[in-house]
């Protein structure tokens, strides 16, 4: 903790550090620092400048040896060595050997990416993601890693929240130095909906690692391999973790069988080395990824065995969802038959559509999983208060509970709530047991897809086209060549997201495309041209002035170019709203109550909202603020 000298950014600068947890340095008073420490008024009231007048004492008193002792070691403690150090250290082959070799089951903390992802429509802000984090530093460094990026959180955080997803990285690597980062790369589509040119994947990879990405979970929507593996293809040191989606049942399916996925293993680990020369192994770990909790636990039994079996130089790692409820059986099956990682959320952030509880499968895991229940709980305590932020995002406004019916239509965990959501919105909030029909009907006519993002929507449109249109599977099959089908549908059938296992079905694939050829019979990326990152460059120079545009901004605009624009024309506008807190952001600020800025290290502002006249003829409202004790005042028009 620093003093500056400077009461009031001391003061300020303390406050935060007991807040988050986190120490900025030494003071060379400590006396004086412990006493603000154990002074109630100090930890918890907003204190001015007139604070030491009204309590001299805290000056005076002289504190005890040990108590010094005790906060000196609270200082100094750093966060323990954790898994990143042997990645770092030994790199990925070793990292992955080092898995194997370790006697417990390990975890991977999906809490701050597919959690929120799932209950809370993705919309966690970096503001409490990067107050927890030390903490997770601390306290939790055995877990194998943290899934904190990728997935549907770059689209998210720029979209809606205002937020660069890239500087979201960069603070929670500052503040975890030890725990492996992990993020959800959907292969060709990178963390977009569609496929991008080759080398639009392999430099936003390259800008992941350069921002602190460790561990890249790769899949492909469809389970198409020659998309997942321009996604394997990198050079850095990053770790590369094929991950195979799962569907339906091993133990019944005609199609997705246990031979099936042990077929599309060796095609990932294997084959692809010799077919696709890739210059090192094609991936360090492979994985599981049961996107809708599908895997029953004697399913998991029987798969993982096989793989464990046929791979055992392969760590396996298991990505499961709670949707059904029996995602904690699962993952206790998979442990016992040998699985090395399991994907856990916390507590109060797991269950219905995200993943099983990390408390839950602490307390019942028989193989140590290095991490403490206790600390297992203050987490918790910190998600519990925080996910409260969020109650207009809470997927509980539409879904109290998990439902087993996910046997039945298989949607995935991230999809279901916001398929719930999208049917309100057109009209057909009391027909949602009829849309998740459809899905799994839908899900018929297009060939009983893998289903996750994208190909997750195309079902998702297809499902409720038909029930807009009042269409059976019947009727989708005889009137196909006169139906307008959603644009996603004809772009699936053109091969624009791969080719799906055991082909397109023929008939609707020619009424729907009008018997015509498809656009893409093999992999999309290969005939997409290279893109133009300097011409891009350019383009937002000339748009937003020169030298404004980072590496990293490039690439987000690269990959949401409409998006990005909005991004960066908000962040000229309003500046950097991530540092608002997260009441702030989502309501603004009460009349009279304090706000605290932190802009940069050491600069705080102190905002308070004074008064808002009423619009005036023109619509402007004056607003009166109280910034740092000076008096300002900000004209302003009602946002629509
Ligand atoms: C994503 O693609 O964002 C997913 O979470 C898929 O399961
Ligand atoms: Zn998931």
């Amino acid at each position: 903790v620093a003093h500056t000298g400077n009461f009031a950014e001391s003061t300020a600068k303390m406050r935060r550090a007991l807040r988050e947890f986190r120490v900025i340095g030494v003071s060379t008073n400590i006396a004086f620092l412990l006493n603000l420490l154990s002074c109630e008024e100090f930890c918890t009231v907003a204190v001015d400048t007139g604070f030491l007048d009204r309590n001299p004492q805290l000056m005076r008193q002289r504190p005890s040896r040990g108590r010094v002792q005790k906060l000196l070691r609270f200082i100094v403690a750093v966060p323990p060595d954790g898994w990143r150090k042997i990645l770092k250290q030994k790199g990925p082959e070793a990292f992955a050997k080092a898995i194997l070799d370790h006697p417990g089951v390990l975890l991977t903390d999906t809490t701050m990416r597919d959690a929120h992802q799932s209950l809370l429509a993705t919309r966690v802000r970096t503001y409490d993601l990067v107050k927890i984090a030390p903490f997770a530093a601390r306290r939790l460094s055995g877990l194998l890693s943290m899934e904190c990026w990728g997935g549907a959180t770059f689209d998210v955080s720029l979209r809606f929240l205002h937020e660069c997803p890239w500087q979201r990285l960069r603070q929670l690597r500052d503040l975890v130095p030890n725990i492996p980062f992990q993020m959800l790369l959907r292969g060709a589509n990178a963390v977009g909906y569609t496929n991008y040119a080759d080398n639009v994947v392999y430099r936003f990879c390259e800008e992941a690692v350069k921002t602190g990405m460790d561990i890249f979970r790769i899949f492909d929507c469809l389970n198409y391999v020659p998309n997942m593996l321009v996604g394997m293809d990198a050079k850095s040191w990053r770790v590369v973790e094929a991950a195979i989606c799962y569907t339906g049942d091993l133990l019944t399916s005609k199609k997705y069988t246990l031979e099936y996925y042990l077929d599309t293993a060796e095609q990932l680990l294997c084959f692809s080395l010799a077919i696709f020369a890739l210059d090192r192994a094609g991936a360090h770990i492979l994985a599981i990824k049961d996107m809708a909790g599908l895997l029953k636990p004697e399913s998991a039994r029987r798969l993982v065995t096989a793989l464990k079996q046929k791979f055992p130089d392969r760590p396996l790692h298991i990505h499961t969802h709670d949707t059904a409820g029996a995602g904690v059986a699962t993952l206790l099956a998979c442990s016992e038959s040998g699985a090395d990682i399991l994907d856990v959320s916390v507590d109060a952030m797991s269950g219905i559509t995200a993943q099983p509880s990390m408390g839950a499968v602490v307390g019942c895991v028989g193989r140590s999983p290095g991490v403490q229940p206790a600390d297992v709980a203050d987490y918790n305590a910190y998600w519990e208060m925080t996910r409260r932020l969020y109650v207009n995002f809470e997927c509980t406004n539409t879904m109290r509970s998990g439902n087993a019916d996910v046997y039945e239509n298989e949607i995935p965990g991230g999809q279901y709530t916001n398929l719930h959501f999208q049917s309100i919105s057109l009209g057909l909030a009391d027909q949602f047991a009829l849309v998740k029909k459809k899905f799994a009907e839908a899900n018929q006519l297009l060939g009983d897809l893998i289903k996750v993002t994208p190909s997750s929507k195309v079902v998702g449109d297809l499902a409720q086209f038909m029930v807009q249109n009042k269409l059976s599977k019947q009727d989708v099959l005889n009137r196909a060549s006169e139906l307008s089908f959603p644009c996603s549908v004809v772009q699936f059938f053109d091969g624009c997201i791969g080719q799906p296992h055991g082909g397109f079905p023929v008939e609707l694939a020619a009424a729907v495309l009008h018997g015509r050829k498809p656009k893409y019979t093999s992999r999309p990326g290969a005939e997409i041209p290279p893109f133009d990152f300097e011409k891009l460059r350019r383009e937002l120079e000339k748009k937003f002035g020169q030298g404004s545009i980072s590496d990293c901004d490039l690439m987000s605009a690269a990959l949401y170019p409409k998006v990005f624009d909005e991004f960066a024309e908000f962040r000229r506008q309003f500046g950097d709203v991530s540092k608002l807190s997260t009441r702030s952001f989502f309501q603004g600020p009460k009349i009279a109550e304090e706000l605290e800025l932190y802009l940069d290290k050491g600069i705080t502002v102190y905002v308070k909202s004074l008064a808002i006249t009423e619009p005036d003829k023109m619509g402007q409202r004056r607003c009166f603020f109280e910034v740092n004790g000076q008096l300002r005042v900000l004209h302003t028009r009602d946002r629509e």
